[in-house]
């Protein structure tokens, strides 16, 4: 009956009158598509970003492509996912492997941090790229094994990149490390140790911030027996904000957690945890003072079915969009609202698809680009692939409770 209402409401032409809208489920639009053009061998590990234009950069590491293991490859996509480029080469420096990329864009053009396996002369290496500069090494330590970098920004394009290390730098095995950087890519600050638990393996960082400069980083921490993840809030000096927060219940395996923040400080986590006899993906969201707002909230509407390799991004209007790969081997996608707690159902993005990433534009249909790898579906090995998501617009002064006193014009 208020679907009635509604459509005489718009034929009157008046019913948006002080109404308010936001943006409700995400939508996959349109057919996936392919991203990778050299498709020998294997392309992996996607990374996407936004531009102020409304267009996408989708990153990525490929195999036996710039003449030693690996390399980075990257390719423009407008807002409707047509390809504005073919694929542009990132790394100059192709000896050994270059992989895992992570990529935001700011200001000054898009940053691309990865892992390299021999450039600062013992084994992984963390380099960074800026539009117009060859890459540079963002680690000052450099022995031991540098692994997992990722990226956040502010609104000025100053950065903060997270990687973890063994080698003992934080006195037990594995820890997690990061360095700040102005917008131009000059150091801010030194490298300095994020976890403060040192004890075992303390790895798989990820890091979001906002523009105001605040970050936050999460990390799986292994002390032998049973994984958590941990949280740690930071200003946008670089100094710690508060304790370093325990997530969750200690899990069997690694946890894989990821992090999206939103402009007030207040944050969610998701991360895999074991509930026999499966995986499941779980989020939970704190508060700015780094209290916890709800529980671990599983995040599939379907329990059971099995989850991997979550990730969250935060949408324009505030909402967070958390992708993973059910048991089934699915590409699935949640939208939580601002508050961390699930909103509609969830909808299958591929059927066959894993290490998705989304990126939204600014733009007035909070257009999205989902971009994940699939198997043999490129004609050998892994591919890139990808497909545009958009969020449909919804009301928000009555219309889909009914309440027709909450309505801003009365339908005559
Ligand atoms: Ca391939
Ligand atoms: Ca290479
Ligand atoms: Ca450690």
């Amino acid at each position: 009956m208020y679907k009635a209402g509604k459509v005489v409401a718009i034929g009157f032409g008046f019913a948006l009158i002080g109404a308010s809208s936001v943006h409700g489920e995400p939508v996959p639009v349109g057919e996936p598509f392919q991203v990778n053009i050299y498709t020998t061998s294997w392309q992996d590990a996607p990374s996407v970003a936004a531009t102020d234009s409304g267009n996408f950069l989708i990153f990525w590491e490929s195999r036996g492509q710039d003449g030693e293991f690996e390399g980075i490859y990257g390719r423009r996509y407008d807002s409707s996912g047509m390809p504005q480029t073919g694929e542009m080469p990132v790394n100059s420096f192709t000896a050994s492997s270059q992989g895992g990329p992570k990529a935001l864009v700011g200001p000054q053009g898009p940053v691309v941090v990865w892992r390299d396996g021999a450039f600062d002369g013992d084994s992984g290496s963390i380099m960074v790229k800026l539009v117009g500069d060859d890459e540079f090494l963002v680690n000052t330590h450099t022995t031991g094994n540098h692994m997992f970098p990722d990226l956040a920004m502010d609104a000025q394009g100053d950065f903060v990149v997270v990687w973890d290390n063994d080698d003992d730098q934080d006195g037990d095995g594995r820890g997690v490390f990061a360095q700040r950087f102005d917008s131009a890519g000059g150091l801010a600050g030194s490298e300095f140790q994020v976890n403060t638990t040192t004890t075992g393996f303390q790895e798989l960082p990820a890091v979001d911030g906002i523009g105001d400069g605040r970050f936050v980083v999460v990390w799986n921490a292994d002390a032998g027996s049973d994984d958590r993840v941990m949280a740690q809030r930071f200003a946008s000096d670089g100094s710690k904000q508060g304790a370093e927060i325990t997530v969750n219940a200690p899990s069997y395996d690694r946890n894989d957690p990821d992090v999206a923040m939103a402009t007030d400080g207040s944050f969610v986590v998701v991360w895999k945890s074991y509930v026999d006899p499966t995986y499941e993906i779980y989020s939970r969201r704190f508060d700015s003072n780094g209290d916890p707002t709800t529980t671990g909230l599983p995040v599939a509407s379907t329990p059971g079915v099995g989850g991997y390799q979550p990730s969250i991004r935060r949408d324009p209007d505030g909402d967070f969009l958390v992708l993973w790969n059910d048991g089934a081997g699915a590409l699935r996608m949640r939208r939580l609202s601002a508050d961390g707690v699930a909103a509609g159902a969830g909808t299958t993005v591929a059927p066959g698809g894993f290490d998705a990433e989304i990126a939204f534009t600014d733009s007035a249909d909070y257009a999205g680009l989902v971009t994940w790898v699939e198997v043999d579906t490129d004609g050998d090995s892994l591919g890139i692939f990808a497909r545009r998501v958009v969020e449909s617009q919804i009301f928000v002064d009555g219309f889909e409770l009914g309440n027709t006193s909450a309505w801003s014009v009365v339908t005559p």
